[in-house]
């Protein structure tokens, strides 16, 4: 098998989506760290495989990606038959499940980002303030879009479907953050979106992507 590469950071959240994605189908991967403290996110050679400069960017022998749901994606489909099966192969089931993973990058993923970056870069990581008002105003959108997780959740195990799969997969690493913060009550305010929280983040593939940031 062609060997396969993530190139990121392992407190990068798009980073860890990709590698708790190859957890999930048993998959063996290269680690290539990225210093984006020291900006070689911003360089060569990093820059040749995003032009975007940010992280993960991936690789499949020939095949050069970045964006992480883009990368996920062609896990799911070229390894369908290893490990955990993130997609369905019915085509409306996949509808539907292709309608919660863009939910989750176009409604979940700017309120909670902006979230991380306000509870856990700039305190954290910066040594920067967080702005209260900017919390309080993107802690009102995310509570809005876990009202309509919470109406999901309580027809349906999972956002996409019965099964596990990428539309929760995707969560996974914003959530784990804002676990740590102030925001973690919108999660636990919500039954449903509660237990299906404390249900994902147990996943073993996400254990593992976690560890990583673990190692010297
Ligand atoms: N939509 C992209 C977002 C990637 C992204 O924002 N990566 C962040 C780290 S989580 C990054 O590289 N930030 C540095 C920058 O934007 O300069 C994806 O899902 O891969």
């Amino acid at each position: 098998m062609a060997c396969l590469k993530v190139h990121g950071s392992v407190v990068s959240t798009a980073a860890l989506r990709v590698i708790t994605c190859l957890n999930e189908k048993d998959l063996e991967f290269e680690f290539v760290p990225i210093n984006m403290g020291a900006g070689e996110h911003k360089k060569e050679p990093f820059i040749s495989l995003n032009p975007f400069g940010q992280v993960p960017a991936f690789e499949d022998g020939d095949l050069k990606l970045f964006e992480s749901r883009a990368i996920t994606k062609y896990i799911a489909y070229e390894y369908a038959g290893k490990g955990t099966q993130l997609i369905y192969p019915d085509p409306k089931k996949m509808a539907i499940l292709g309608v919660w993973m863009e939910v989750e990058a176009h409604q979940f993923d700017p309120a909670a980002s902006k979230l991380i970056f306000e509870l856990v870069v700039k305190p954290l990581m910066l040594g920067l303030t967080s702005d209260g008002a900017v919390v309080e105003e993107y802690e009102g959108k995310l509570a809005k879009v876990l009202d309509v997780y919470e109406a999901r959740l309580a027809e349906s195990k999972y956002l996409g479907g019965d099964c596990f799969t990428l539309a929760d997969l995707h969560h996974l690493s914003t959530i784990n953050y804002l676990m740590g913060t102030q925001a973690k009550k919108l999660f636990e305010s919500r039954p449903h979106v509660s237990a299906w929280c404390a249900d994902i983040l147990a996943r073993p593939a996400w254990t593992k992507a976690l560890a990583m940031q673990k190692k010297p």
